[in-house]
């Protein structure tokens, strides 16, 4: 069902510091070719560059099996999706909301004024991306919950203008699928287009015909949403790169296997490249986790998928000597979610550098942060996470520096750019501030 890798006796408490590099070739992730997908997406984005809306038209044709001709989803599609959603997943919906939009505004920060030198102010000041295009996979299962993901920190964060893509469904006519209209509705957004894959991050990316071209373009996607935006990088913005999804699961004797192998199988359920990693010095829980997983397996929903992703290469029961090993071994491999279930479980998080998300305790499982914790769940993947953060309202920030000097502040100053202009034999950005000084001679630098 799921492989071991016993690493006990391997590595010397001496060598921790070089366990990162074995770290991958133990847990290789799940092959994610993005430069082969470039293949594909490439000249789908030019041309929807070139031929805007009806190539557009023709892939989702292609690819979703379903031709729309106004992508732009009316606005009754909305409010009709909205009445008829489920009284209790709207009323879960608006918790979620609530949750994510209280945290976000408490991270939302504000300008911070500094004065170097007397009357020579810098101001950083926040300002919100202008316009944003948030994808919203349709694929397996219509993650919904990503739209609140997106959605709610950029409305925090102030952004005026944003657009939601989502794959037209042959099932609902060509629309995205209703819940994730009933969330945009839910939200305010009316602006919904009804295109997925390549084809809806060029068609953001470049504008086309009734859809301005946006700044940033945020969410999670398939290997060819993921390459298309890696195509696109610079042309617009984007946020990390969205692969499998990953747990990795740090656990002592203390934790209880019930719940460790549900919280394995959860993630394992999006992907069958899905990666569910426990790492454990405990060889009676690694023992007790293996025969939950085949209890529980047997009964999931979706115990095929999960079976693929746990018998994966990319999925493993790690025995470490100790819990430190394991901490070094977690913090290497940097996954998009890292559940900690010792006894220590704060103190051992707060050693953690390298991960999307802590999830810290044996209560705060990540289907919790998934849906309700107030986190992000749009969160870096494939090691990602050692140079990435996942999505909060952050992400649709701008930090802009407003420069104010006086003019006693810049004579003070004026010699030290004057000696650093010439130094890079660029004297003439040393005499944009000599100019302004004509009788102080000395401060022109070459007399
Ligand atoms: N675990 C996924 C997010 C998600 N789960 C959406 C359920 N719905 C990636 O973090
Ligand atoms: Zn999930």
């Amino acid at each position: 069902m799921i492989r071991r890798v016993d690493l006990r006796g391997r590595v010397a408490a001496g060598e921790l510091n070089d366990l990162p590099a074995e770290v991958h070739a133990l847990v290789p992730r799940a092959v994610f070719d993005v430069e082969k997908a470039l293949d594909v997406v490439r000249p789908i984005c030019l041309d929807v560059r070139h031929r805007g809306l009806e190539a557009i038209r023709e892939y989702g044709e292609k690819f979703d099996q379903v031709r729309v001709d106004d992508v732009r989803v009316p606005a009754a599609a909305l409010k009709t999706a909205l009445e008829e959603l489920d009284p209790t997943v709207r009323g879960a919906f608006e918790e979620s909301i609530r949750r994510v939009r209280e945290v976000s505004q408490d991270e939302l920060g504000g300008d911070v004024a500094s004065e170097p030198a007397p009357g020579g102010r810098v101001t950083q000041r926040l300002v919100p991306v202008q316009r944003v295009g948030l994808y919203v996979p349709g694929g397996r299962a219509p993650l919904a919950s990503s739209v609140v993901m997106n959605v709610v920190p950029a409305q925090v964060a102030g952004v005026p203008s944003l657009a939601v893509a989502s794959p037209p469904q042959k099932e609902f006519g060509g629309l995205p699928h209703p819940t994730v209209l009933a969330v945009c509705a839910m939200l305010g957004i009316d602006e919904v287009y009804a295109m997925g894959g390549a084809q809806a991050i060029a068609g953001f990316a470049y504008g086309f015909d009734g859809c301005r071209k946006v700044n940033l373009i945020t969410g999670p996607g398939n290997i060819y949403v993921v390459a298309a935006k890696r195509f696109l990088l610079g042309q617009v913005g984007i946020d990390s790169e969205a692969g499998p999804t990953e747990i990795a699961v740090l656990a002592d004797g203390t934790a209880d296997p019930v719940h460790v192998a549900a919280d394995l199988i959860s993630q394992a359920e999006h992907d069958p490249m899905a990666a569910s990693v426990l790492v454990t010095p405990s060889e009676s829980l690694a023992a007790a986790v293996e025969a939950e997983l085949l209890i529980q397996v047997a009964k999931t929903k979706h115990s095929e998928r999960v079976t693929e992703a746990l018998g994966g290469q990319q999925s493993a029961i790690v025995l470490v000597d100790d819990l430190d090993q394991g901490t070094v071994l977690v913090d290497a491999y940097a996954a998009e979610h890292l559940e900690i279930q010792t006894e220590d479980a704060e103190e051992r998080a707060a050693l953690i550098n390298n991960a999307g998300a802590i999830f810290v305790g044996g209560w705060s499982p990540v289907s919790l942060g998934d849906y309700c914790a107030g986190s992000n769940h749009v969160l870096p993947t494939a090691g990602c996470a050692c140079h990435s953060s996942g999505l909060s309202v952050r992400s649709f920030l701008k930090a802009m520096h407003v420069v104010n000097y006086t003019r006693d502040a810049l004579r003070e100053v004026a010699g030290h750019v004057v000696a650093l202009a010439n130094a890079e034999d660029l004297p003439a950005h040393g005499a944009a501030v000599s100019a302004r000084f004509p009788e102080t001679a000395a401060a022109s630098g070459d007399t």
